[in-house]
C-alpha cells in the first residue's frame, strides 16, 4: 500500500555570502515539519539547497577574486556543511549548478515556449541586482533607488525572452479565490491578490549581458542568452524530484509545503504557480511566509554587517534551546527580534522551570519513594480528569503544525505540562506518601511520566536531542508507533526504571556571546572606524550611509484639513498634501503643543515611506519631523513655502 507523501522544501539560498539567523530560520522550520511528517508515518521528502546563478554571484565571486564556479562551491559548501552540523534532515541538498538541474530547466523552457507562452521582445528598465528583480521606472524611489532594498538601480536595455505572465492574471485570483488556504498565513494572501489585481505585465525571462547562468535550450540556437535567475531557481522545486531528467520522485509533487521568508512571496505566490500552469503542473498545497528576523530592533542584511551567526548561538546556547526559542518567540508570519536577553529568558523559563524542572522532579520522586520504579497501572483510578485535559490539548495540537500556526503549537503543547506540575503541587507526593497513600503517590510517579513522555514526542520535531533524552529516561522510543499510542493515543508507559539524567536546562545567568562577531571579513573591514566616526559614535549615534538615508523619502507636505481625535490628549487627525492624487492622513502626538487650528495650512516635513500604522483605530500613513526638549516641541518646517510633495534632501 503506497502511504501519503509530503513534500516540503525551503527556498535555496544565495551564495552570495553565507548563513544568517534568518536562513536558519527558514530551513528549521521546514525540519520540524518534515520531522512531524515522518513522525505521522507519512512518506516525506525534504528539500533544501543554493541558488548559484545571476549577477549578483557572478558580481560577489569577482570582488573576492575567485573564479564564479569556485566560489559557488566554497559558500554552497558552508551552507551544507552547516545544516549537517544543525542535523537538519533533508533528503536531498540541490544546487542549481547541477548538470540535472539545468537540464530540467531547459526542459522547462522548452515546453513553456511551446506552450506559446514566451515570446522575444526588447527589455528596457531597471534592475536591481541585490534583488535580482526587474522594476518599472514607476516603482522607482527618486527615479534610481530599489523600492525594495534602496539600492541604486542599473538601467537595463536588451533583447530578452518574455513570459506572458499576463495571460495569467485571470487564472490567479481565480486559484486564490478557490484554494484560500494556498497562501498562509491568510494575512499575505490580501496583499497578493491586490498586487495581481494591480496587473501583471509579461515577465523578461532571459540576459544577455552576463554569461553566469542556465544556457537556453539549444534548439533555440540563441546563445548569447542565460536564464533569469527567479526562472532558474524557482523551478529547482521540480527539478529535485526529476523533473526534465528521470522524472524519479515526482510522485512527490505537489509540495505540501513550501516555505519562504516575507521578502520571496510574490516570487513564489505569483511567478512559480504562473510557471507551474504553464507546464501544466498543479500547484503546491500552502506557500507559507514567515516574517523577518531583526537584530536588536535593528534590520539585518548581509550587506549591513549585522547579521547574527547561528552557528555561534547554538553553540553558545544548544541547537535544540536556539531551535525552540525561533519557532516560540515569534507568531508565524510576524517579524521577530533576536536578543541574547529573550533567548536566555525562554531557556530558563519555559525549558527550564517548566519542562526540566518537571524532570527532575519526577526523577527525585521515583528515587525517594520507589527506587526509581515508575507504574502507571493505577493513573486512571486517580488522576482521570488530569488524562482527560492533556488529551485534549494533544488532540488540538496536528492542525495547529499544518495552518504554520507552530506558536501556537508550542502554547498548547504547553498546557499539559501545567497540568503536571499543577497535579504535583496539588496532590503532593510527600504529603501521601506521610499519609500511607504509597499507591496513588505511584500512580502520581505515573502520571508525570506519561505527560513527560506524550510531550516530549509532539515536542520532538521542535528539539530532537532534548526529546531522545527524555524518552531514553523514561524507557520509550520516539516513533511512528509512539506517536500513534502515546501521543495521539490514550496510552501510559508500561512498568520502568528511571534512568537519573544530568539537568537537561542548567539556569544560564549571563549571556554567554560578549559580542557578536560579524560574519565575513569584509565586514570588519567596513567597521573600522574614522576619527569622525568614532568622535560621532561616542555621542551614542550609530553612523549610516548616504544610501541609507536615502532610504527614508522625505517630504514637504501642507496641512490641509485638522481636527481632534476624539477622546485623545494626544492625537491630531491631520490630511496633509504631499504632492500625491489625494492627501495623506498623518495621526500625529503633538496635542500638547498645537491646537488643529495651529496646525491648519501650515507646511510640515513628513517621512513619507513608513509602512502604514495605526493608532487609536485610525491610520497614519506618514510621519510629522519634529524636535523636543525640556521646554517643549516644535515642528520642523521648511523656511519658505515650497510645493507640496518636494523631495527633501
Ligand atoms: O532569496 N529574517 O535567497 P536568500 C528571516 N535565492 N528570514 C530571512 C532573513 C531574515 N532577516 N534573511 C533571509 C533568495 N531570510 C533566493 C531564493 S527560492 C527559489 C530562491 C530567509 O539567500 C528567508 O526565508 O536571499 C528568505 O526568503 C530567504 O532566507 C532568502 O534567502
Amino acid at each position: 500500500m503506497s502511504c501519503e507523501k509530503a513534500y516540503i522544501t525551503t527556498p535555496i539560498y544565495y551564495v552570495n555570502d553565507i548563513a544568517h539567523i534568518g536562513h536558519a530560520y527558514t530551513t528549521i522550520i521546514a525540519d520540524t515539519l518534515a520531522r512531524y511528517s515522518r513522525l505521522s508515518g507519512l512518506d516525506t521528502y525534504f528539500l533544501t539547497g543554493t541558488d548559484e546563478h545571476g549577477q549578483k554571484i557572478e558580481e560577489a565571486a569577482k570582488a573576492r577574486g575567485k573564479s564564479t564556479q569556485v566560489y559557488a562551491d566554497e559558500i554552497s559548501a558552508t551552507f551544507k556543511n552547516l545544516w549537517d552540523d544543525f542535523d537538519i534532515s533533508y533528503d536531498k541538498f540541490i544546487r542549481t549548478t547541477d548538470a540535472d538541474h539545468m537540464k530540467g530547466v531547459q526542459k522547462a523552457f522548452s515546453t513553456m515556449h511551446k506552450n506559446g507562452d514566451i515570446y522575444k521582445d526588447t527589455y528596457k528598465g531597471h534592475y536591481c541586482i541585490s534583488c535580482e528583480t526587474f522594476f518599472p521606472s514607476i516603482q522607482l524611489v527618486d527615479d534610481e533607488f530599489c523600492p525594495e532594498c534602496g539600492k541604486s538601480t542599473t538601467v537595463v536595455e536588451e533583447e530578452s525572452y518574455f513570459f506572458r505572465l499576463s495571460n495569467y492574471q485571470d487564472k490567479l485570483l481565480q486559484y486564490y479565490e478557490e484554494h484560500p488556504d494556498f497562501i498562509l498565513p491568510r494575512s499575505k494572501r490580501n496583499e497578493v491578490i491586490r498586487f495581481v489585481e494591480g496587473g501583471l505585465t509579461d515577465l523578461s525571462i532571459t540576459r544577455t549581458s552576463f554569461d553566469w547562468g542556465v544556457k537556453l535550450p539549444e534548439d533555440l540556437n540563441d546563445p548569447k542568452h542565460v536564464m533569469y535567475v527567479w526562472l532558474d531557481a524557482l523551478m529547482n522545486y521540480v527539478t529535485a524530484l526529476g523533473y526534465g531528467t528521470d522524472d524519479a520522485n515526482m510522485d512527490y509533487w505537489p509540495a505540501r509545503v513550501q516555505l519562504i521568508g516575507k521578502d520571496i512571496l510574490r516570487f513564489h505566490a505569483i511567478y512559480w504557480p504562473a510557471f507551474l500552469m504553464s507546464l501544466d503542473l498543479p500547484l503546491p498545497k500552502h506557500i507559507a511566509a514567515h516574517g523577518w528576523w531583526t537584530r536588536d530592533g535593528e534590520k539585518m542584511s548581509k550587506s549591513k554587517g549585522n547579521v547574527v551567526n547561528p552557528r555561534e548561538v547554538a553553540d553558545a546556547y544548544g541547537l535544540d534551546n536556539f531551535r525552540y526559542f525561533m519557532l516560540r518567540e515569534v507568531p508565524f508570519g510576524g517579524d521577530g527580534d533576536f536578543s541574547q536577553k529573550a533567548l536566555i529568558d525562554r531557556i530558563n523559563s519555559d525549558l527550564g522551570n517548566d519542562l526540566g524542572n518537571l524532570l527532575n522532579r519526577v526523577i527525585g520522586m521515583s528515587g525517594k519513594y520507589f527506587e526509581g520504579k515508575v507504574d502507571s497501572s493505577n493513573v486512571a483510578k486517580y488522576y482521570q480528569s488530569e488524562l482527560d485535559e492533556v488529551h485534549a490539548s494533544l488532540d488540538k495540537l496536528e492542525p495547529l503544525l499544518f495552518e504554520m500556526q507552530i506558536h501556537r503549537y508550542l502554547e498548547e503543547l504547553w498546557r499539559p505540562l501545567t497540568v503536571a506540575n499543577k497535579a504535583i503541587d496539588m496532590y503532593q507526593p510527600w504529603t501521601l506518601m506521610k499519609e500511607g497513600k504509597e499507591e496513588e503517590a505511584m500512580a502520581l510517579n505515573g502520571l508525570i511520566s506519561a505527560i513527560l513522555a506524550k510531550v516530549s514526542v509532539m515536542l520532538y520535531p521542535v528539539m530532537p536531542e532534548v526529546c531522545t533524552k527524555i524518552s531514553n529516561a523514561l524507557h520509550f522510543t520516539i516513533d511512528n508507533e509512539s506517536w500513534k499510542t502515546l501521543a495521539k493515543g490514550t496510552d501510559l508507559l508500561a512498568p520502568f526504571t528511571l534512568e537519573k539524567i544530568d539537568p537537561l536546562f542548567p539556569r544560564i545567568e549571563e549571556p554567554r556571546l560578549e559580542q557578536m562577531e560579524p560574519v565575513d571579513k569584509k565586514v570588519e573591514e567596513k567597521k573600522k572606524k574614522t576619527k569622525v566616526a568614532e568622535a560621532v559614535e561616542a555621542e551614542g549615534i550609530a553612523l549610516i550611509g548616504i544610501d541609507q538615508f536615502f532610504q527614508t523619502s522625505l517630504k514637504v507636505g501642507t496641512v490641509v484639513q485638522a481636527e481632534e481625535v476624539p477622546k485623545s490628549k494626544k492625537l491630531l487627525l491631520l490630511q496633509v498634501d504631499v504632492g500625491e492624487a489625494e492627501p495623506r492622513q498623518v495621526v500625529a502626538g503633538i496635542k500638547e503643543w498645537y491646537s488643529a487650528e495651529d496646525m491648519l495650512n501650515t507646511q510640515v516635513c513628513v517621512v513619507a515611506n513608513l509602512k502604514p500604522a495605526k493608532l487609536m483605530g485610525l491610520l497614519s500613513q506618514g510621519m510629522l519631523l519634529a524636535a523636543k526638549d525640556e521646554n517643549g516641541l516644535c515642528m520642523i518646517r521648511p523656511e519658505k513655502p515650497k510645493t507640496a510633495g518636494t523631495p527633501i534632501g
